[in-house]
Protein backbone atom coordinates (compact mmCIF):
# COMPACT_ATOMS: atom_id res chain seq x y z
CA UNK A 1 0.00 0.00 0.00
CA UNK A 2 2.74 2.38 1.25
CA UNK A 3 4.74 1.51 -2.05
CA UNK A 4 1.54 2.02 -4.30
CA UNK A 5 1.01 5.20 -3.06
CA UNK A 6 4.78 6.43 -3.58
CA UNK A 7 4.26 5.16 -6.84
CA UNK A 8 0.89 7.25 -7.55
CA UNK A 9 2.22 10.36 -6.18
CA UNK A 10 5.74 9.82 -8.09
CA UNK A 11 3.49 9.63 -11.33
CA UNK A 12 1.41 12.38 -10.40
CA UNK A 13 4.73 14.85 -9.90
CA UNK A 14 6.04 13.23 -13.33
CA UNK A 15 2.33 13.93 -14.87
CA UNK A 16 3.02 17.70 -13.76
CA UNK A 17 6.05 17.80 -14.74
CA UNK A 18 5.50 16.68 -18.01
CA UNK A 19 2.50 19.30 -17.86
CA UNK A 20 4.82 22.33 -17.11
CA UNK A 21 7.59 21.18 -19.27
CA UNK A 22 5.38 20.97 -22.20
CA UNK A 23 3.34 24.31 -20.91
CA UNK A 24 7.14 26.42 -20.99
CA UNK A 25 8.20 24.45 -24.34
CA UNK A 26 4.84 25.19 -26.27
CA UNK A 27 5.37 28.71 -25.24
CA UNK A 28 8.31 29.78 -25.45
CA UNK A 29 9.63 27.77 -28.29
CA UNK A 30 6.81 25.89 -30.32
CA UNK A 31 8.35 22.19 -29.07
CA UNK A 32 6.15 19.79 -28.65
CA UNK A 33 7.21 17.04 -26.10
CA UNK A 34 6.85 14.44 -29.07
CA UNK A 35 9.63 16.53 -30.75
CA UNK A 36 11.84 16.96 -27.92
CA UNK A 37 11.80 13.14 -27.51
CA UNK A 38 12.52 12.73 -31.45
CA UNK A 39 15.71 15.04 -31.01
CA UNK A 40 16.83 12.88 -27.86
CA UNK A 41 16.66 9.28 -28.92
CA UNK A 42 14.11 8.88 -25.64
CA UNK A 43 11.47 6.46 -25.68
CA UNK A 44 8.33 8.04 -24.42
CA UNK A 45 7.01 4.48 -22.40
CA UNK A 46 9.74 4.30 -20.32
CA UNK A 47 9.37 6.29 -17.11
CA UNK A 48 12.92 6.93 -15.87
CA UNK A 49 13.78 8.21 -19.43
CA UNK A 50 11.44 10.20 -19.64
CA UNK A 51 12.03 11.96 -16.10
CA UNK A 52 15.50 11.93 -17.14
CA UNK A 53 15.27 13.62 -20.22
CA UNK A 54 12.52 16.14 -19.01
CA UNK A 55 15.21 17.42 -16.56
CA UNK A 56 18.03 17.66 -18.85
CA UNK A 57 15.93 19.38 -21.54
CA UNK A 58 13.86 21.43 -18.52
CA UNK A 59 17.81 22.43 -17.38
CA UNK A 60 19.19 22.95 -20.83
CA UNK A 61 16.18 24.82 -22.22
CA UNK A 62 16.52 27.27 -19.30
CA UNK A 63 19.99 28.28 -20.48
CA UNK A 64 18.95 27.98 -24.53
CA UNK A 65 16.14 30.39 -23.78
CA UNK A 66 18.40 33.07 -22.02
CA UNK A 67 21.22 32.86 -24.94
CA UNK A 68 17.99 33.17 -27.50
CA UNK A 69 14.84 34.80 -25.89
CA UNK A 70 16.58 38.47 -25.82
CA UNK A 71 14.52 40.94 -24.89
CA UNK A 72 16.41 43.14 -27.30
CA UNK A 73 15.92 40.43 -29.91
CA UNK A 74 19.57 40.78 -30.69
CA UNK A 75 21.40 37.83 -29.82
CA UNK A 76 24.58 38.47 -27.62
CA UNK A 77 28.00 38.85 -29.09
CA UNK A 78 31.31 38.06 -27.51
CA UNK A 79 34.57 39.39 -27.56
CA UNK A 80 37.58 37.41 -29.57
CA UNK A 81 38.46 35.98 -25.63
CA UNK A 82 35.01 34.00 -25.59
CA UNK A 83 35.38 31.96 -28.84
CA UNK A 84 35.69 28.25 -28.46
CA UNK A 85 38.40 26.10 -29.59
CA UNK A 86 38.02 23.94 -31.21
CA UNK A 87 34.66 24.79 -32.79
CA UNK A 88 32.60 21.73 -33.03
CA UNK A 89 31.34 19.66 -36.64
CA UNK A 90 28.40 18.88 -36.89
CA UNK A 91 26.17 17.59 -39.98
CA UNK A 92 23.51 14.70 -40.86
CA UNK A 93 26.52 12.88 -41.49
CA UNK A 94 30.52 12.26 -40.16
CA UNK A 95 33.23 14.58 -40.59
CA UNK A 96 35.03 12.02 -43.02
CA UNK A 97 31.99 12.32 -45.45
CA UNK A 98 32.03 16.76 -45.65
CA UNK A 99 31.43 17.71 -49.27
CA UNK A 100 34.13 18.84 -50.95
CA UNK A 101 32.92 22.07 -53.31
CA UNK A 102 35.02 23.03 -55.70
CA UNK A 103 35.38 26.86 -55.42
CA UNK A 104 36.03 27.85 -59.29
CA UNK A 105 33.14 25.99 -60.85
CA UNK A 106 31.07 27.09 -57.72
CA UNK A 107 27.93 29.81 -58.64
CA UNK A 108 24.87 30.63 -55.94
CA UNK A 109 21.86 29.58 -58.29
CA UNK A 110 18.70 32.23 -57.43
CA UNK A 111 14.80 31.48 -58.03
CA UNK A 112 11.45 32.45 -56.71
CA UNK A 113 10.78 35.82 -56.02
CA UNK A 114 13.90 37.65 -57.05
CA UNK A 115 13.96 40.21 -59.62
CA UNK A 116 17.86 39.61 -60.41
CA UNK A 117 17.95 35.40 -61.04
CA UNK A 118 21.63 35.73 -62.10
CA UNK A 119 24.43 33.27 -60.28
CA UNK A 120 27.04 34.66 -57.92
CA UNK A 121 30.04 33.37 -58.23
CA UNK A 122 32.73 33.32 -55.59
CA UNK A 123 34.84 36.27 -56.27
CA UNK A 124 31.94 38.10 -56.39
CA UNK A 125 30.33 37.30 -53.18
CA UNK A 126 33.56 38.07 -51.34
CA UNK A 127 33.61 41.62 -53.36
CA UNK A 128 30.39 42.82 -51.46
CA UNK A 129 31.02 44.86 -48.55
CA UNK A 130 31.56 42.69 -45.65
CA UNK A 131 30.72 42.49 -41.51
CA UNK A 132 32.01 40.60 -38.86
CA UNK A 133 30.42 38.66 -35.50
CA UNK A 134 31.22 36.73 -32.57
CA UNK A 135 27.77 34.60 -31.92
CA UNK A 136 27.05 31.73 -30.13
CA UNK A 137 25.70 29.20 -31.66
CA UNK A 138 23.17 26.66 -30.35
CA UNK A 139 22.49 23.16 -31.61
CA UNK A 140 19.38 21.22 -30.37
CA UNK A 141 21.77 18.41 -29.76
CA UNK A 142 22.46 19.94 -26.42
CA UNK A 143 25.59 21.69 -27.20
CA UNK A 144 26.71 25.12 -27.94
CA UNK A 145 29.98 26.88 -29.00
CA UNK A 146 31.18 30.22 -30.04
CA UNK A 147 32.41 31.47 -33.55
CA UNK A 148 33.16 34.11 -35.45
CA UNK A 149 31.64 34.36 -38.92
CA UNK A 150 32.27 37.25 -41.87
CA UNK A 151 30.37 37.48 -44.66
CA UNK A 152 27.32 40.15 -46.41
CA UNK A 153 24.49 41.21 -44.58
CA UNK A 154 22.02 39.07 -45.91
CA UNK A 155 19.50 41.92 -45.88
CA UNK A 156 22.01 44.03 -48.08
CA UNK A 157 22.44 40.63 -50.11
CA UNK A 158 18.29 40.18 -50.97
CA UNK A 159 17.88 44.37 -51.32
CA UNK A 160 20.65 43.99 -53.95
CA UNK A 161 19.04 40.75 -55.86
CA UNK A 162 15.39 42.49 -55.63
CA UNK A 163 14.01 39.90 -53.29
CA UNK A 164 10.58 40.24 -52.58
CA UNK A 165 10.78 41.17 -49.07
CA UNK A 166 7.01 40.65 -48.48
CA UNK A 167 7.05 36.96 -49.43
CA UNK A 168 6.77 34.36 -46.53
CA UNK A 169 10.14 32.34 -46.85
CA UNK A 170 13.62 31.72 -48.45
CA UNK A 171 14.44 28.21 -48.76
CA UNK A 172 18.12 26.56 -49.24
CA UNK A 173 19.54 23.51 -50.83
CA UNK A 174 22.74 22.72 -50.17
CA UNK A 175 26.07 20.85 -51.85
CA UNK A 176 25.15 17.74 -49.69
CA UNK A 177 21.85 17.57 -50.26
CA UNK A 178 20.47 19.17 -46.70
CA UNK A 179 17.44 21.74 -46.87
CA UNK A 180 16.00 24.45 -44.60
CA UNK A 181 13.97 27.37 -45.02
CA UNK A 182 13.34 29.70 -43.03
CA UNK A 183 10.84 33.77 -42.11
CA UNK A 184 11.73 36.62 -44.09
CA UNK A 185 11.89 38.44 -40.86
CA UNK A 186 14.51 36.24 -39.43
CA UNK A 187 16.41 36.74 -43.52
CA UNK A 188 15.99 40.56 -43.19
CA UNK A 189 17.37 40.50 -39.25
CA UNK A 190 20.58 42.63 -38.98
CA UNK A 191 22.55 39.30 -37.66
CA UNK A 192 21.82 37.35 -40.47
CA UNK A 193 24.45 37.05 -42.52
CA UNK A 194 25.78 35.05 -45.37
CA UNK A 195 29.26 34.18 -44.18
CA UNK A 196 32.45 33.02 -46.32
CA UNK A 197 34.71 32.92 -43.59
CA UNK A 198 35.23 31.02 -39.94
CA UNK A 199 37.59 32.88 -37.59
CA UNK A 200 39.16 34.94 -40.04
CA UNK A 201 39.99 32.14 -42.54
CA UNK A 202 38.09 31.14 -45.86
CA UNK A 203 35.62 28.76 -44.41
CA UNK A 204 36.96 25.36 -44.30
CA UNK A 205 34.86 22.56 -45.66
CA UNK A 206 33.34 21.43 -42.38
CA UNK A 207 32.37 24.25 -41.59
CA UNK A 208 30.50 24.86 -44.81
CA UNK A 209 32.41 25.68 -47.49
CA UNK A 210 31.68 27.79 -49.37
CA UNK A 211 29.29 29.49 -47.37
CA UNK A 212 26.90 29.19 -44.17
CA UNK A 213 24.18 31.38 -43.56
CA UNK A 214 24.82 32.38 -40.08
CA UNK A 215 21.21 33.06 -37.95
CA UNK A 216 22.63 33.64 -34.17
CA UNK A 217 18.59 33.87 -33.33
CA UNK A 218 18.06 30.30 -34.36
CA UNK A 219 19.31 26.66 -33.32
CA UNK A 220 22.56 25.09 -35.43
CA UNK A 221 20.13 23.27 -37.78
CA UNK A 222 18.81 27.13 -39.13
CA UNK A 223 22.35 27.52 -40.41
CA UNK A 224 22.45 26.16 -43.53
CA UNK A 225 26.09 25.39 -45.09
CA UNK A 226 27.56 24.64 -47.91
CA UNK A 227 24.70 26.37 -49.61
CA UNK A 228 24.41 26.51 -53.68
CA UNK A 229 20.79 27.41 -53.91
CA UNK A 230 18.13 29.77 -52.71
CA UNK A 231 14.88 30.65 -53.09
CA UNK A 232 12.09 33.43 -52.29
CA UNK A 233 8.13 31.85 -52.10
CA UNK A 234 5.12 31.60 -50.38
CA UNK A 235 4.90 28.08 -50.50
CA UNK A 236 5.47 26.60 -46.96
CA UNK A 237 9.52 25.09 -47.79
CA UNK A 238 10.09 22.66 -45.04
CA UNK A 239 13.26 20.94 -44.64
CA UNK A 240 15.25 18.11 -43.99
CA UNK A 241 15.17 18.43 -40.36
CA UNK A 242 11.59 20.16 -40.21
CA UNK A 243 10.15 17.49 -42.41
CA UNK A 244 11.51 14.73 -39.49
CA UNK A 245 9.12 16.96 -36.64
CA UNK A 246 11.66 19.91 -35.71
CA UNK A 247 9.96 22.86 -34.74
CA UNK A 248 10.06 24.88 -37.82
CA UNK A 249 10.47 28.22 -36.75
CA UNK A 250 13.62 27.54 -33.79
CA UNK A 251 14.44 30.57 -32.54
CA UNK A 252 13.18 33.86 -31.65
N1 LIG B 1 24.41 21.69 -45.35
C1 LIG B 1 24.24 21.40 -44.04
N2 LIG B 1 24.08 22.42 -43.18
C2 LIG B 1 23.93 22.16 -41.87
C3 LIG B 1 23.90 20.83 -41.35
C4 LIG B 1 24.07 19.77 -42.30
O1 LIG B 1 24.06 18.56 -41.96
N3 LIG B 1 24.25 20.10 -43.62
N4 LIG B 1 23.75 20.60 -39.99
C5 LIG B 1 23.22 21.70 -39.18
C6 LIG B 1 23.44 21.50 -37.74
S1 LIG B 1 22.37 20.45 -36.93
C7 LIG B 1 24.38 22.21 -37.04
S2 LIG B 1 24.52 22.11 -35.36
C8 LIG B 1 25.35 23.10 -37.75
C9 LIG B 1 26.80 22.71 -37.41
O2 LIG B 1 27.68 23.65 -37.95
P1 LIG B 1 29.25 23.53 -37.63
O3 LIG B 1 29.75 22.25 -38.29
O4 LIG B 1 29.84 24.76 -38.22
O5 LIG B 1 29.39 23.46 -36.14
O6 LIG B 1 25.18 23.06 -39.16
C10 LIG B 1 23.82 23.04 -39.59
N5 LIG B 1 23.80 23.21 -41.01
MO1 LIG C 1 22.53 21.13 -34.76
Amino acid sequence: MKKRSMETSLADHRGKLIRSIERRLFLKQGLSLGALALLSGCELTDGEGVQKMLLAMSRWNDGAQAWLFNSTKLAPEYPESAITKPFPFNAYYGEDEVRLVDAASYKLELSGLIREKKPWTLPELYALPQTSQITRHICVEGWSAIGKWSGVRFSDFLARVGADATAKYIGFECADDYTTSIDMATALHPQTVLTFRFADQILPPKYGFPMKLRIPTKLGFKNPKHITAMYVTNEYPGGYWEDQGYNWFSGS
